[in-house]
């Protein structure tokens, strides 16, 4: 598999410039800009061996690489409940949906070697600190409550985020992005159960409950990045079409759906400026701590170097299947090729 992934990963590249050898410079003309431009107004879907701005490519490898990061680092806070789960049922559940979570990460690191980088690459970046990963997931998991409240809050979000993304204008990647939102929707749901179960169980499980909520809350709204005016990428991707929603639009879209249901738990959204406002429609929140978000994005988050280190660790460890994979692999090869060689 890895052999073949670094040979996508050459191929697209290859395509994506144009003409071999010629700078990405000399390729761009102003033409070849408007007429991709074209494409993308005229709802084309790109594929990987199409022409492409470089920047469009960057933008994409930038985005799904931290995407499919987030995904297997997404499995650690909430894998580390697994051998805590209070019932059969509940880790039966739990179980399957963090290995949802790594399949998303093996789609979307498909989907991104399609555009000319390998998995090896974006593992090196994030290993090294240059690719980022979800906010989110740089916080710590401390009662099962947070189970249910990652299940309800941060797929919750992820949805939100990622059923526009089925529309993305880059077709391996908004072609992922529709499995992926269906499993998406069974794990909000599950969240939502478990948080549903808690409520009704005693005072102490709804206070659980309560305080998972009071905890995630403000990290779920960070999930959709920075406000529109500090968000660096997000007016070039929304004219190709990779965004079809600004960063506060999601925001609010995930505040109007998830207060009523915060409502029927009955918890209390940790948010004094929390209000419905009538005449818009809309409820009006307060800001997220901004400086926090950034201090986190950068690396600063309470578990962001423990959430590195289990996967450096993990990267380690399975040195020995990768090589074995390549060594099978190149076996397979030659024993195909003297086969052919006989039969000749
Ligand atoms: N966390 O210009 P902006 C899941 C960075 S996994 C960290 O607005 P953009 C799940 C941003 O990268 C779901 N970094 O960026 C898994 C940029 O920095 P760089 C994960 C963030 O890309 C397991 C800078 O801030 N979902 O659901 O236009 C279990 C400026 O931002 C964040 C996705 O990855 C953040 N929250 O918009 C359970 C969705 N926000 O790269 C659940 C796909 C911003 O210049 N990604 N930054 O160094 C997106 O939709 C977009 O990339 C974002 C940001 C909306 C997140």
């Amino acid at each position: 598999m890895l052999i073949q992934s670094s040979g996508i990963g050459k191929g697209a590249r290859m395509y994506s410039q144009g003409l071999i050898g010629a700078s990405h410079e000399e390729t761009e003309t102003p033409e070849f800009l408007k007429a991709f431009q074209r494409r993308i107004d005229a709802e084309e879907k790109i594929e990987p061996n199409d022409p492409m701005p470089e920047a469009y490519r960057k933008t994409l490898i930038r985005q799904i690489g931290q995407h499919a990061h987030s995904e297997i680092v997404g499995m650690l806070p909430e894998g580390n409940w697994l051998t805590r789960a209070p019932s059969l049922k509940r880790k039966a559940i739990l179980l399957s949906k963090v290995q949802d979570e790594g399949g998303h990460g093996l789609y979307l690191y498909a989907a991104a070697e399609t555009l000319g980088v390998s998995r090896e690459e974006m593992t090196e970046q994030l290993l090294a600190g240059r690719a980022k990963f979800s906010s989110i997931f740089n916080y710590p998991t401390l009662s099962w409550a947070d189970i249910g409240a990652i299940g309800w809050l941060v797929d919750g979000a992820a949805i939100m985020n990622q059923i526009p993304l089925c529309r993305c204008s880059y077709g391996p990647y908004a072609r992922a992005m529709i499995r992926i939102c269906k499993e998406e929707s069974f794990h909000q749901r599950q969240g939502y159960e478990i948080m549903l179960t808690l409520c009704r169980g005693t005072a102490a499980q709804k206070a659980m409950a309560q305080d998972a909520l009071d905890r995630l809350w403000w990290p779920s709204l960070m999930m959709f990045g920075p406000h529109d005016s500090d968000s660096a990428h997000g007016e070039q991707s929304m004219k190709w079409k990779i965004k079809r929603f600004t960063n506060d639009e999601l925001r609010q879209k995930f505040v109007d759906a998830t207060v009523p249901q915060a409502e029927f738990l009955g918890l209390t959204v940790p948010d004094p400026e929390l209000r419905w406002n009538e005449a818009t429609g809309h409820y009006e929140f307060g800001a997220p701590d901004w400086d926090e978000f950034w201090r986190v994005v950068k690396g600063g988050g309470p578990m962001t170097r423990d959430r590195v280190a289990a996967r450096r660790k993990a990267w380690e460890e399975g040195a020995w299947v990768r090589e074995a994979a390549l060594a099978h692999a190149a076996k397979r090869k030659a024993r195909d090729a003297a086969a052919k060689t006989a039969a000749e």
